[in-house]
């Protein structure tokens, strides 16, 4: 049977600086969706990459006193070994200075300008470079960037220019039918709002090209121009997928994207002017975008230009891959800012992970070590010899329905809160059937029976953990004599309980989160 397909993409970074959290946050967030989507039977395409052309690369790299070329390809792996390093399990890399690229861009120009949608005219107003973004007289704001509040510089240039002004009414209509057949586009609610407000206030043509630099990819009908910077990484989306090339067979198969992860800060690109731009080209836009929130240090955005970004690596550091990767899934709601602290993410690791999950495990697996021969008991006779067996076995029963309900919201945190519910319950079911006492007294029977029933409960957490955390579940699985936890495509069949098998061999381990105190 052919698998349904998936596709989901981050935003393409831009190459003026190495990743930061916010970036790697998008991206971790694509990612523990990519790797449940896999689970789930999906067919996963997931694509992340770098935009390396346009007017702030240009001046980075003369900043650096390199040619761009030199400059994105110093940059890039940089990215590339982040994402390596937090464990992203993207299916393709996507850099707009690739021929496939460019060779896509030039296609779908050649398409607008077939089709009409295109003109020449000339743009006078300002832009700001660091956010790659035209303003008029009246967006700004005490003469600065109404976006990010920099200077902005007045330009005057031919360009060529994109008819978005004629997709008003399409973009609204677009957006109610996708609200009325309950798939809305724009998520979630609050910026749908923002970007249908917006939209209403009316459109303007937008200016699509530049003549003043020539780091870009240029017009194949006017070679002078080169494509303006937000056009040309919008299309990495479909020119990955070999859009206007000779094989475009992963396009055929994974277009339209399910979900394309952005900031709120590049709500307008996706929402507006990239499905408008799809729209005249006669291809079908997205199925969603979901804009999160801006992750803040003391209240403001943290950005690599404002320099108040910290880099992942110190922090994987002191709190592993998957205690970072935990830490901003859990403690920050998908969707909204929210604000990050070491402190805080000292007392995530220490209570849901050092505490809750890791010693569950290992009190566990020591147990099953001293008490049963490092051996995974058989199933107990009955499945519910009393009502804490029930309680631990339906806390595991609901888990699958309720982490599927949060991820389709890409409600992380809800997420991770229903997979704990289990965990904790796993916690307390160990605390008042205390082993160490059946042992005492000798009741094997029991002792087996609420080993088994425990260590259920972590095989079937585990599955739950892994999306967010890979690299502990599938030491998790390991330690418990099962299979690579990587492999599972059907999580629903694989949460039926009663599924681990007796005589497996149960191995310690070192601590899986060992506690990090604060002075570490
Ligand atoms: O905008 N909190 O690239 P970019 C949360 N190249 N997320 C953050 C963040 C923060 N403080 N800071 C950055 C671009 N991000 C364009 C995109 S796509 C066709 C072209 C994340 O390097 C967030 O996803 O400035 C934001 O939208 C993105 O990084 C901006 O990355």
């Amino acid at each position: 049977m052919t698998k349904p397909t998936f596709y989901l993409t981050t935003p393409i970074y831009y190459v003026n600086a190495e990743p930061h959290l916010g970036t790697a946050y998008t991206t971790i967030a694509a990612d523990a969706l990519a790797r449940y989507r896999r689970m789930t039977g999906y067919d996963v395409m997931f694509l992340t990459g770098l935009d390396e052309h346009g007017q702030k690369i240009a001046q980075a790299a003369e900043a650096a006193g390199m040619d761009p070329q030199s400059w994105v390809d110093a940059i890039a792996p940089t990215f590339t070994k982040t994402w390596e390093m937090l464990e992203i399990s993207n299916d393709d890399f996507i850099r707009t200075t690739q021929e496939r690229h460019t060779l896509g861009v030039q296609a779908f120009w050649q398409e607008l300008y077939d089709r009409g949608a295109v003109y020449q005219g000339r743009y006078e107003g300002w832009y700001c470079v660091p956010d790659e973004t035209f303003w008029s007289q009246e967006d700004l704001v005490d003469g600065m960037c109404p976006q990010c509040g920099r200077e902005v510089q007045f330009v005057s240039e031919d360009n060529w220019f994109f008819r978005l002004s004629d997709y008003q009414e399409r973009l609204l209509d677009f957006y109610e039918a996708r609200e009325a057949a309950g798939a809305p586009f724009i998520q979630p609610e609050t910026r749908r709002n923002e970007v249908v407000s917006f939209v209403r206030s009316g459109l303007k043509d937008l200016s699509i090209s530049r003549t003043t630099f020539s780091w870009g990819i240029p017009l194949p009908f006017a070679p002078d121009h080169v494509t303006y910077v937000w056009i040309d990484a919008l299309l990495n989306y479909i020119t990955a997928l070999g859009y206007g090339s000779d094989d475009h067979s992963a396009f055929d198969r994974y277009w339209p994207a399910d979900v394309q992860f952005v900031g709120k800060d590049i709500i307008r690109f996706h929402c507006v002017i990239w499905p408008a731009m799809l729209m005249a080209a006669g291809i079908e836009p997205p199925k969603s975008v979901f804009a999160h929130g801006f992750l803040l240090t003391k209240g403001e955005k943290m950005s690599k230009s404002k320099g108040n970004a910290q880099t992942p690596a110190s922090l994987v550091k002191k709190f592993g891959v998957d205690g970072y990767r935990y830490y901003f899934l859990r403690d920050v709601t998908f969707g909204q800012d929210g604000s990050i602290s070491m402190e805080s993410m000292v007392q995530r690791y220490n209570g849901d992970l050092a505490n809750d999950w890791g010693n569950l495990c290992s009190r566990l697996f020591n147990m099953t070590e001293k008490y049963l021969g490092g051996l995974t008991p058989p199933p107990p006779a009955r499945e519910c010899e009393t009502g804490a067996d029930c309680t631990l076995r339906s806390i595991a029963g609901f888990l699958p329905e309720k982490y599927e309900a949060a991820m389709r919201r890409l409600d992380y945190a809800s997420a991770l809160e229903a997979t704990w519910d289990l965990i904790k319950e796993a916690n307390r079911y160990i605390e008042a059937e205390a082993p160490w006492n059946l042992a005492k007294q000798g009741d094997d029977t029991r002792l087996s029976a609420v080993l088994y029933n425990a260590l259920e409960a972590v095989r079937i957490a585990a599955l739950f953990t892994a999306p967010v955390m890979p690299g502990t579940s599938s030491a998790v699985w390991q330690r418990l004599g099962l299979g690579d936890i990587e492999e599972v495509d059907d999580v629903f069949t694989e949460a039926q309980w009663g599924r681990l098998p007796a005589g497996l061999g149960v191995r310690k381990g070192e601590p899986l989160f060992p506690r990090i105190y604060e002075e570490d």
